[in-house]
């Protein structure tokens, strides 16, 4: 495919802890496919992270590992832009503008903002009520065409894609209206402990629940082999079989096949047979990963390089479409100062 014609793919992941299971499944995984055929820009949504309360010399840290952790993954930093989204200003001030063209009443219905509203009602900062507008402004920067991103973000992206219509209705078509990209498999990985919520990064109540991709390998295949399943014994994706499904789900991702071939996979073997086979498959799936992150991870100037080149690359593109958009709503045209 030629330069011209290749779509923009754009996405990101906050710094709230070490990503999950559910994270790379979901996300990471699909973004290392997309690098050859796409123009991919991958964020560290610094940014975002913070509508929750965070450590400062934790928050900096967990920036840079998850950047050393997007490269251990396999993301080109030639092939493709990565960069910290706080590094780059025209992210705040875009969102200051959108602000302006989103409507407290749409952000109020958020599932997201309920969710979070709720398990920090000490701290519901407007941060985390504005928390999508931060996400449009990302997304329409970069005028991307897909956003890769797991099931729980799909009302993010109807909002984005509002927001830009909005915006394209009273000024023209300034901003392309992106589509969603959602993993027919693997878009919403969920606890091993409690398989009827979402495995999530930032979970402390309860380790078991939540694999992290740097947890001890030892550790990983512990945690699935004591995952909930149920009283039944057959090895079958279902409803009203949350536990073994996730764990289907969770095979067939890591191993790259269907949920009929995993299904298949285990036809007669009973729970302890099929978790070990999950857990070898994650593990072996997760080795790699980590080898190459402690190795990337002390070569700091190397990290230094990418996160100030990714920075300038990004800043480009994103301040030609602020500058366009300054100019529509009537800010003066004047280069930064
Ligand atoms: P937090 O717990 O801090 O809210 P999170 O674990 O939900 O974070 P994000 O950084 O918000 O993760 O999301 C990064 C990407 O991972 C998004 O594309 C999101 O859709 C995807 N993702 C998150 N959790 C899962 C999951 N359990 N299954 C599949 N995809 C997921
Ligand atoms: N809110 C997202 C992270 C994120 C994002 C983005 C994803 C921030 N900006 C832009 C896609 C596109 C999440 O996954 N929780």
């Amino acid at each position: 495919m030629s330069n011209e014609q290749r779509k923009v793919i754009y996405s990101a992941m906050q710094p709230s802890g070490v990503p999950s299971l559910g994270n790379y499944i979901g996300a990471l995984k699909n973004w290392v496919n997309l690098q050859n055929d796409y123009d991919c820009v991958f964020a560290i949504a610094n940014m975002h992270a913070i509508t929750v309360r965070q450590e400062p010399a934790q928050l900096r840290k967990k920036t840079r590992d998850l950047l050393a952790l997007f490269l251990a993954i396999g993301i080109d930093p030639e092939k493709n832009i990565l960069y910290i989204q706080s590094d780059v200003t025209a992210h705040a001030q875009l969102n200051w503008i959108l602000n302006c063209y989103t409507y407290v009443g749409e952000l109020q219905r958020m599932t997201q903002f309920k969710d979070k509203s709720a398990k920090h009602e000490e701290n519901i900062n407007s941060g985390l009520l504005t928390y999508p507008v931060l996400m449009a402004s990302d997304i329409l920067l970069y005028k991307a065409d897909l956003v890769p991103v797991g099931e729980d973000q799909r009302q993010h992206l109807e909002i984005t894609r509002d927001i830009a219509e909005r915006f394209n209705n009273l000024y023209g078509e300034v901003f392309k209206v992106p589509e969603g990209f959602i993993p027919k498999v693997g878009a919403r990985i969920m606890g091993l402990q409690n398989p009827t919520r979402k495995m999530s990064k930032s979970e402390s109540d309860n380790e078991n629940n939540v694999i992290y991709l740097l947890d001890d390998l030892k550790v990983i295949a512990n945690k699935i082999k004591r995952a909930v399943t149920d009283s039944d014994t057959e090895v079958r994706y279902s409803e009203d079989k949350p536990g073994i499904s996730n764990l289907l789900n969770i095979y067939a991702s890591v191993t790259d096949k269907t949920i009929e071939e995993a299904e298949a996979d285990f036809k007669g073997a009973n729970y302890g047979t099929f978790k070990s086979a999950v857990a070898e498959a994650v593990v072996e799936r997760i080795r790699p990963i980590q080898e190459e992150f402690a190795r990337i991870s002390a070569d700091k100037a190397y990290v230094d390089s990418v996160i100030e080149q990714g920075a300038q690359k990004a800043a480009r593109i994103a301040n030609k479409t602020l500058s366009k958009v300054k100019k529509k709503v009537g800010f003066p045209d004047r280069p930064g100062l």
